[in-house]
């Protein structure tokens, strides 16, 4: 059998995206917002329904520039997630300011708002909130704490492009939210990303980020970024966009499949459902506990890992792990932070459509051995 891995970028069909190329071949047009980038920014502001969309070049740079965009003060706190990609903390510490990182809630693992609260000092200056896994994060008490306190609210949206919660969409809450559009994501621009708000109005700010703080031939007006995205990203973006659809499909079908012989596994919990809510399908997380399971996540990992299908262990080692962040606490109501039990059970099944019914065989039989 092939190797089955964790993801599988959608691709757009090779003929169209070659066509693309000639086109940006004849115009000489690569890059500086051409043609194809004005399309996909319109289209994804559309898809989105946000007023203002405005692409990166990827997630991790318009993670920077969305910090950067409430000039928030020089090593103020910014509260985040440890169970997360490395890139959330690292654009907190890029930007001058202090990561303090709290706990996650059990089964959505999303961050704690009682955490949160509780490491709320008089430098606080923001929260940054990540829908993990494309579990949406409490909201409105985030939002409520945000107020009470004067905090901006920003999230990481990398896990739920589409989602949306009783109709609303995800990338409308908070101060702004941060879409990644790397390969591995539901919808790709080989590299890309997306920072949206809820204000027409913060389209300047963002665009001067984005271009260096470039005003004008003859002015810069802030300490922007290179974060353009290029012509080549953009259009590939406009071809896959329209097979977004269908490849979310697809992995909800997959869902239903590796729940029907996970769900009631003693010691096995699958994602949250969520009311309300529209799955992005991004990934497909569980937990494993050893002392009811009977083995431990790495032991269902190494035994996937034999037959080819690499799993992953999203997100251990978790950022207070890292070097840059191990004198740093989580924060918790409880007197040992979940989040430190909960690294070494989650893992992420291969979750994409290339996975058949074949692999899921494989998977199930190594669950069913275990079990
Ligand atoms: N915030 C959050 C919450 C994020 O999850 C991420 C990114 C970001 C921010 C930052 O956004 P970006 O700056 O990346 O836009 C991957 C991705 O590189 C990373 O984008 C993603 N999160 C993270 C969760 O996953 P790795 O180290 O797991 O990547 P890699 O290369 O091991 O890929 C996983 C599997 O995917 C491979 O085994 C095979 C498959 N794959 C991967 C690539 C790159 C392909 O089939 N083709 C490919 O081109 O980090």
């Amino acid at each position: 059998m092939e190797p089955l891995f964790v993801a599988q970028p959608l691709l757009p069909d090779l003929a169209d995206f070659q066509n693309i190329v000639a086109e940006v071949w004849r115009t000489k047009t690569l890059t500086n917002g051409g043609p194809f980038h004005q399309r996909l920014e319109s289209e994804l502001e559309r898809y989105l329904d946000v007023p203002t969309a405005m692409l990166f070049n990827n997630g991790t740079v318009a993670l920077m520039a969305a910090l950067k965009l409430f000039d928030l003060p020089a090593e103020s706190e910014v509260i985040t997630t440890p169970l997360t990609f490395a890139a959330t903390a690292h654009a907190v510490h890029w930007n001058g300011l202090k990561p303090v990182f709290v706990d996650v809630l059990p089964d959505a693992l999303t961050i704690d708002p009682a955490a949160v609260q509780k490491a709320i000092t008089s430098k606080t200056s923001a929260i940054l909130a990540v829908h993990v896994y494309g579990t949406v994060c409490e909201v409105d008490q985030l939002q409520a704490i945000a107020d009470q306190h004067g905090l901006r609210l920003i999230y990481d949206s990398a896990h739920v492009f589409g989602t949306t919660i009783n109709g609303r969409s995800i990338g409308s809450y908070g101060d702004a939210s941060v879409f990644s559009f790397h390969a591995t994501k539901l919808f790709n621009t080989l590299e890309g990303g997306l920072i949206s708000t809820n204000k027409a109005s913060d389209k300047a700010d963002i665009y001067y980020l984005r271009n260096f703080g470039i005003k004008s031939e003859d002015e810069v007006i802030s300490v922007g970024l290179n974060g353009k995205m290029n012509e080549l990203q953009a259009a590939f973006g406009l071809l896959n966009l329209p097979r977004v659809p269908e490849e979310r499909r697809c992995r909800s079908e997959l869902r239903q499949k590796y729940e029907g012989f996970l769900t009631g596994l003693p010691g096995i919990k699958v994602q949250l459902k969520q009311p309300g809510v529209t799955n992005a399908e991004q990934y497909f997380p569980i937990i494993i506990d050893q002392a009811t399971y009977g083995l431990s996540r790495d032991d269902i990992y190494d035994r996937l890992k034999a037959k080819g299908i690499y799993a992953r262990k999203y997100f251990h080692p978790i950022c207070t792990d890292f070097v840059p962040y191990r004198d740093y606490p989580v924060h918790s109501i409880r007197n040992t932070p979940y989040v430190n039990t909960v690294k070494s059970q989650v893992l992420c099944l291969p979750f994409h459509s290339g996975v058949t019914d074949r692999h899921v065989a494989e998977i199930k039989d190594v669950f069913n051995k275990a079990a």
